[in-house]
């Protein structure tokens, strides 16, 4: 049985591992980062590691807003784990970029004191969309049940927004400086929406002088995160066990692309952010835009239908010569017509990358996973879409064609008494065990889900009449002639 990876066993591991290039025991905390799942510890804390050696004082305290998981596998290893980095010559890395991981439960007083501590500049979160408790127009909604009970009991906080909200008032109340907030989420305006999230919740607790103290010494820039990052499974960690020579309770994967934008400067740290790889902006819209509409418009669309035809990962769905031509299609016109590239953007290139991407043999991404919280994710990934191509009278049925499979996988799901994993699940169990198969019938009563349909899209007849259409053509006997092209 090998040694557990950790400080003490660094000089073990196998040669053809990359160490940190910086010494860990001369970094200190200067981030505090909500939800250090799969997706933040392969590529922002990934990016940060690059970081640490020209700025020591940017390591991580991650911290778990709901479970004990990643400090159980981590705190044993002294924060650090392997990132298997998917390219050509695939590429074993030890990340040392968190430091310290807290459960929120049970670590309440030791999380405030690192958001009011004054060297901690940074706070970031990935927590996905559903974790920053939004309504669909993107104000914070106030009936959520996370919501109401860090409004009746702000010091105990279970939800980003309360967290970030009642560390700054500790920071605030001990006279420290401001800081810089980094949502690493799939949402179009993401720093704005968590701003505002913040300052709505702020004010709903009565503390108006705390809201305008945030108004003024809290950035919140907005970003595009990017990098494809299968699940962690029992292979993975064989594979990283045979490569290190040790044990690592959680290790990661990833693509070999990865990209951070940020729209702003983040000032005297700009440089060091843009040494590790990270690019800036004045237009972020224009960035976040294309890669949600474009890598995960497609993604959707290909977790729904790719199950509807029995494939199992984005490789599999889009190595079918109709599916894989059909979203190409999909991308290239429909899609790409809602995009307004900036300077310096070439839309083409970046499909054709994009592809390359999905088509990779090499990256097992099961689609089921990117199938979870579709209530979420589709506003802005198909539905925006979708509302702009009616609006200026382009065609939509490519558009479409994911929404209607997403219906019929809630259905499927539901009356299969497979679980459905979506903060909606409830409601949408109800919806799929009411269907009988009737096309306009289920479409309707989808429709009525206003937290995922605003009433332009419910209203109109030829979106309806699409869905409609999509939908019974991929229950039916041949699914594939719903992506004929
Ligand atoms: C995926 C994303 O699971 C999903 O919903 O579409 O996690 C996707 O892999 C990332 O956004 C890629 O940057």
């Amino acid at each position: 049985m090998n040694s557990r990876l950790c400080d003490a066993a660094l000089s073990r591991l196998a040669p053809s591992a990359i160490l940190p290039a910086y010494d860990r025991s001369a970094t200190r905390i200067g981030v505090v980062h909500f939800g250090p799942g799969a997706f933040h510890r392969a590529h922002q804390a990934f990016f940060i590691d690059r970081m640490l050696a020209h700025d020591p004082g940017l390591a991580i305290c991650a911290v778990s807003l709901h479970n004990e998981a990643v400090r159980a596998a981590l705190g044993p290893q002294d924060g650090l784990y392997s990132l298997i980095v998917r390219e050509f010559e695939p590429s074993i890395r030890i990340i040392g970029s968190i430091k310290t991981v807290l459960t929120a439960p049970s670590a309440t007083e030791a999380i405030f004191a690192r958001l009011a501590d004054p060297t901690v500049r940074f706070v970031s979160a990935t927590v996905t969309e559903k974790g920053y408790c939004l309504t669909p127009s993107g104000d914070l909604d106030l009936s959520h049940p996370g919501i109401g009970q860090d409004l009746a009991d702000p010091d105990n906080p279970q939800t980003l927004i309360g967290w970030l909200v009642a560390g700054l008032r500790r920071r605030r109340a001990a006279g420290g400086p401001g800081l810089t907030a980094l949502s690493c989420d799939n949402l179009s305006g993401n720093g704005a929406r968590w701003r505002g999230a913040s300052l709505q919740f702020a004010e709903a607790c009565g503390d108006f002088d705390l809201a305008r103290w945030i108004e003024d010494r809290v950035v919140f820039p907005d970003g595009m995160v990017d990098a494809i990052t299968p699940a962690t499974d029992e292979g993975l960690r064989s594979e990283a066990e045979q490569r290190l020579g040790l044990l690592d309770a959680w290790p990661i994967q990833r693509e070999g692309f990865a990209q951070w934008v940020i729209g702003g400067d983040l000032g005297g740290d700009a440089a060091t952010f843009a040494q590790a790889g990270v690019t800036f902006t004045r237009d972020i819209d224009a960035f976040e835009r294309a890669k949600l509409r474009l890598l995960n418009g497609a993604h959707s669309t290909l977790a729904y239908v790719g199950l509807r035809l029995g494939f199992a990962t984005v490789s599999q769905a889009m190595a079918d010569a109709k599916l894989g031509a059909f979203i190409e299609t999909l991308m290239r016109r429909d899609i790409a017509a809602s995009l307004r590239p900036t300077t310096g953007q070439d839309l083409n290139s970046y499909i054709s990358e994009i592809l390359a991407r999905l088509r990779n043999p090499a990256i097992v991404h099961q689609l089921s996973q990117i199938a979870w919280d579709g209530s979420q994710k589709l506003p802005v990934r198909l539905l925006e879409t979708i509302t702009e191509a009616l609006e200026a009278g382009r065609p939509a049925a490519r558009l479409v064609t994911g929404i209607a499979a997403w219906m019929l996988f809630i259905r499927t799901r539901s009356q299969s008494g497979f679980t459905i994993t979506d903060p909606l699940a409830e409601r949408l169990n109800e919806i799929g065990r009411a269907c009988d198969g009737e096309a306009i019938a289920d479409v309707d009563r989808f429709l009525a889900l206003r937290a995922v349909f605003p009433a332009r899209l419910v209203t109109d007849a030829q979106f309806r009449m699409a869905l409609a259409t999509a939908y019974g053509q991929l229950a039916g006997p041949d699914p594939a002639s719903a992506f004929a092209l």
